[in-house]
């Protein structure tokens, strides 16, 4: 790997520089076409022009590098990954594997290839700001409907404001929708989680992105005086909502495989002698198998029902997203795990519980991704990082992918 570690330091030193572009000073959160988006647009344009690559943002925010291939009218092997990320993040989950894709290309050089190559930063994956995950990606596979670009985020601006406010226009959306016959998409991402670091090993072959569902509820009481009011003649919110989620962790960790988060939680009025009047919730739930994972959804929200009903509540549950579990293309993976073993490095298969932009071109364009070692397991979090020497490994086999890809698309 001693070969590329000069450039691996300079993809890490990248990605700390780009997550100098956050909403809040201190800490790292860039949610989708956020003011900070346009300081990573620019340092990402200058280095993708000097790579000799031609930029160009399209109507969701994607900012796009090509780079032509030898003949007229070459298909497009895509590379990327996202540029959002969640509240109080680390600096590289999605990042990395943009900034690890622009090395890719800055090492070709001027070598004509047979295929074009398209740097993909997408706008947004994460979910934060509207409660909807995937919105870049979507808008290139052309599944960036009307009613996700109506859909609020909690001033009251909807996507479509969103993307006119960052100087965009939503009557573009069809203009980003990737070109027929696009020849594949590789994604490079950290792990964010143990299985690598716990292996020994730099980097995971990922077969299949687990599914996932999310939903938003609401548990409605009635506000009362904390003194004043008994136990008995309570409404509570909080109390009811409570319940609920224990019996979350509980379902969770009796479904083998299964994990259901409750990530937002927010108690109204919030003041301490005040009854809860009630409490906004979110739920993530994944499981590789779908019938497994929608089972756990549907047993959830009837416990949410009877809790309600037992304490005189109110239950709003609206659907966000559901997200069936991917597998990604065989072909494309055995061409990644040649690559790997090309690159003298041991081969690990594995199913990714982190969901990625791949899921969402996966059924457009055979897509395949790499994972790097998260050390400690950790992401999602100022803590997550990646070691020099994987960010090599992944470059050493992300060039005999190319040269690979040179001969098979030739
Ligand atoms: O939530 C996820 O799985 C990803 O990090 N967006
Ligand atoms: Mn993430
Ligand atoms: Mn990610």
């Amino acid at each position: 790997m001693k070969q590329w570690i000069n450039q691996a330091n300079e993809v890490i030193v990248r990605c700390k520089e780009l997550a100098r572009f956050t909403e809040e000073p201190g800490r790292i959160t860039r949610t989708f076409l956020s003011p900070p988006m346009r300081g990573v647009h620019k340092l990402l344009e200058q280095w993708f022009e000097k790579a000799g690559m031609v930029p160009r943002v399209d109507a969701a925010g994607n900012l796009r590098g090509f780079r032509a291939g030898a003949g007229p009218g070459s298909r497009v092997l895509y590379l990327g990954s996202h540029i959002d990320t969640v509240l109080n993040a680390g600096a590289f989950d999605g990042v990395l594997g943009v900034v690890l894709a622009l090395a890719l290309v800055e090492d070709l050089g001027g070598r004509p290839l047979p295929f074009s190559i398209e740097v993909l930063a997408f706008s947004e994956e994460e979910g934060v700001r509207f409660g909807v995950p995937f919105i870049g990606s979507r808008a290139s596979v052309g599944t960036l409907d009307r009613e996700l670009l109506a859909r609020e985020d909690a001033q009251g601006k909807t996507v479509a404001d969103a993307i006119r406010d960052f100087g965009l226009d939503p009557g573009g959306l069809p203009h980003a929708i990737l070109p027929p016959r696009p020849l594949a998409y590789l994604e490079f991402h950290i792990e964010q989680g143990p299985v690598l670091e716990r292996l020994g090993v730099p980097l995971g072959i990922v077969d299949s992105i687990i599914g996932q569902s999310r939903r938003e509820l609401i548990f409605r009481g009635q506000a009362n005086h904390a003194g004043t009011t008994p136990m008995e003649m309570r409404r509570d919110a909080l109390a009811g909502a409570a319940e609920w989620v224990a019996r979350v962790e509980r379902e969770a960790c009796a479904t083998p495989d299964l994990r259901a988060t409750v990530g937002q939680f927010e108690v109204r009025p919030g003041a301490s002698n005040v009854v809860p009047e009630s409490v906004h919730a979110s739920l993530d739930v994944r499981h590789a198998l779908d019938e497994i994972r929608r089972r756990s959804v549907k047993s959830l929200r009837s416990y949410a029902e009877q809790i309600v009903e037992r304490r005189g509540l109110e239950l709003v549950w609206k659907q966000r997203l559901d997200q069936p579990a991917t597998p990604l293309d065989p072909l494309l993976t055995s061409a990644l795990e040649g690559a790997v073993r090309r690159a003298g490095l041991p081969v690990h298969h594995m199913v990714s519980g982190a969901g990625h932009d791949a899921m969402i071109l996966a059924p457009h364009c055979p897509s395949a991704m790499l994972f790097l070692r998260s050390p400690g397991g950790i992401s999602h979090q100022p803590d997550e990082t990646v070691l020099p020497e994987d960010v090599a490994a992944a470059l050493a086999c992300g060039s005999e992918f190319l040269k690979e890809a040179e001969a098979l698309y030739a």
